[in-house]
């Protein structure tokens, strides 16, 4: 990676070529560990990507810098997809990422804001991050802090009823220093979520419990940057990113059984001509 962002964010086209470069990489790093969740990786890919080189305030230098923004990976079976951003970004050496999953091993399958530098964190069990960044908007809206807080939750996820507590609140409080990101891509765990407890008017819902609803697809990097650059005006953001599991790989997208399925080498090397074309 030749320049760093902060003074020379990415632009769309340059969020496009990494995000292809940190989908390679994931499918890699999973082949490897034989386990990991390809598919919600996949799916991710482009907002973590975005955030991180397009809009986040963080200083891999200094994970800890007080006025940071804060971000949440909810749907923290993803960890592969928040290593490998992390990684590139220069929170630690890429090399590390063969490591993941191994005994011993701080690249563990879920995120652990004790032993990561960037994560911000504990996630794993759903249901829990948005309460975690609702509380630190309220931190920066008490104290005055300038940091934003930012969380991405999957669809499934938002069925649990912790968000909704969550959401009601920051519409109370109108946190417009909060953005939610739901990667919404109508899998989760071995079926739809339309046909498990279907969430959808999703946006509505949101909007009742006094969001800002930004509707987009979730995989277009100038529609991400915008969504994600502008706080919102007295109230929480709500981006609704509309994705496909597996992006990118032909055979694993829309796939629920790429879950927690794991690519043959056969397979892998098939999605790595892919992504390379
Ligand atoms: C509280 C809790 N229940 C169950 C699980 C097991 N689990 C891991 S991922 C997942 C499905 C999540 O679906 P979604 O949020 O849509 O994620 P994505 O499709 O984006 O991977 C489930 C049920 C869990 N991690 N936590």
């Amino acid at each position: 990676m030749a320049e760093q962002p902060g003074d020379t964010r990415f632009d769309p086209a340059r969020l496009a070529a990494e995000a292809t470069e940190v989908r390679k990489r994931i499918l890699t790093t999973i082949g490897a560990a034989k386990m990991g969740h390809v598919g919600g990786d996949l799916s991710v890919t482009d907002i973590l990507v975005t955030l991180f080189f397009g809009v986040l305030n963080v200083d891999p230098a200094r994970p800890e810098m007080p006025d940071r923004d804060r971000f949440v990976l909810s749907k923290g079976h993803c960890a592969a997809a928040l290593y490998t951003v992390l990684a590139r970004r220069g929170f630690f050496a890429e090399d590390e990422l063969a490591s993941f999953m191994q005994p011993l091993s701080r690249l563990n399958g879920h995120p652990n804001r004790r032993k990561v530098p960037g994560v911000e964190a504990n996630t794993g069990p759903l249901g829990h991050g948005l309460p975690i960044a609702v509380g630190t908007a309220v931190g920066a809206q008490v104290t005055g802090a300038s940091y934003r807080s930012f969380c991405i939750v999957g669809d499934g996820e938002l069925q649990e009823g912790s968000n909704w507590e969550a959401a009601m609140f920051a519409g109370h409080r109108g946190l417009g220093n909060l953005t939610l990101v739901a990667d919404r891509n109508g899998l989760q765990q071995g079926a739809r979520v339309a046909d498990t407890n279907d969430l959808s008017p999703l946006g509505d819902k949101f909007a009742a419990f006094g969001w800002e609803v930004r509707d987009i697809d979730g995989h277009d990097h100038a529609a991400l940057l915008d969504a994600l650059s502008r706080p919102g005006e007295g109230r929480p953001v709500f981006v609704l990113a509309r994705t496909v599991k597996g992006k990118g790989v032909s055979f694993m997208e829309d796939g629920v059984e790429w879950h927690h399925g794991v690519p043959t080498p056969a397979q892998i090397d098939a999605a790595l001509k892919e992504l390379s074309r």
